[in-house]
């Protein structure tokens, strides 16, 4: 779907309800706080919700609403950040009379009839969501302005990942010049209780260092009780890039129990050499260099990491000696 096509769906219904994945990180709720606040704006007769499971440590950007069944049926649903239906929050888009997936991740859309604007050259979703209303002439107020912004400043590493490009910069001005609060962002996003000072400390000391390339964090009930008050997110996703930036390490991982599920769940990151590959034999996906799994076990989780070896040994060239 075009851009326009899409602005004209918005025009075409009064209610609309916007999704994005589970667990969501600041890239899926800057996505649909920034959409929401434009319809707002663009189109005031619109009703417009927000629905989503918790926003765990991104809850400074805003909240969701609640919505009882029957709103859905007239309804067009807008799912933002994910085309994978088994990672959709509030499943309940399948009761919404028109589906339109935005996203910029690499996986095959397998939401059923969804229409969908998917362009992986994007690094945010919200990157592209602010260029599709940039693109079109469509305003965004301040609060929509910052919450976009979150979503490009996370989903970029800081403007620092290779898939940030020009349009990246020229989108961030954008919302700069519509006045993102650039400080509130920066503020919630590094500084921390000394709890979850302690909790990176204490992994920064357990993670397992290999003679090619990889470096890992296996994560087990054990590990898990020691830190009761934090969420299975703030381990699994928050730590691992506590093994990022060393010379020697080209690939990382943290494996982390997922007692709710009984699964493990891998995220696996990499400098210099695309992984997605991998985590898409084990049933996940993402980007080339952040992408992650759902794995039965710590054994399968092995099986993770060997192949993540045996990546480097074939396409590493050099070799990596410490
Ligand atoms: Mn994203």
């Amino acid at each position: 779907m075009d851009y326009k096509t899409f602005f004209e769906k918005i025009d075409a219904y009064d209610t609309i309800v916007i999704f994005r994945h589970t667990r969501p990180d600041l890239d899926a709720l800057g996505s649909q706080i920034g959409l929401a606040e434009a319809i707002n704006l663009n189109y005031p007769s619109k009703r417009v919700y927000m629905v989503g499971d918790d926003l765990g440590r991104y809850s400074f950007i805003g909240k969701m609403d609640i919505v009882e069944d029957d709103i859905f049926k007239d309804a067009l649903a807008i799912i933002c950040d994910v085309a994978c239906q088994a990672l959709v929050s509030d499943k309940r888009y399948k009761l919404a009379k028109e589906v339109v997936v935005i996203d910029h991740h690499k996986n095959e859309c397998d939401i059923e009839d969804a229409s969908t604007i998917i362009d992986t050259s994007r690094i945010a979703c919200a990157e592209l969501i602010s260029h599709m209303l940039y693109d079109q002439g469509k305003r965004i107020n301040a609060y929509g302005a910052t919450a976009l912004y979150g979503g490009i400043v996370t989903d970029s590493g800081r403007f620092q990942y290779n898939a940030t490009t020009s349009s990246t910069f020229r989108i961030a001005a954008w919302l700069l010049d519509s006045g993102a609060d650039m400080e509130y962002i920066y503020d919630h996003l590094y500084v921390e209780t000394l709890a979850q000072r302690k909790m990176k400390n204490y992994f920064s000391n357990h993670y397992v260092t290999t003679n090619d390339g990889v470096a890992y964090m296996f994560n087990d009930k054990d590990t898990l009780a020691k830190f009761p008050d934090v969420t299975f997110f703030d381990i699994s996703r928050g730590m691992v890039n506590l093994m990022a930036g060393i010379d020697e390490i080209k690939i990382w991982c943290n494996f982390t129990y997922d007692a709710e599920n009984d699964k493990v769940v891998g995220e696996f990151r990499s400098r210099g050499i695309s992984i997605v590959e991998i985590a898409k034999k084990y049933g996940g996906g993402g980007h080339a260099n952040a992408c992650g799994a759902t794995l039965k076990d710590f054994m399968e989780a092995e099986l993770v990491i060997a192949d993540f070896k045996n990546l480097l040994k074939e396409k590493g060239g050099e070799s990596i000696e410490h």
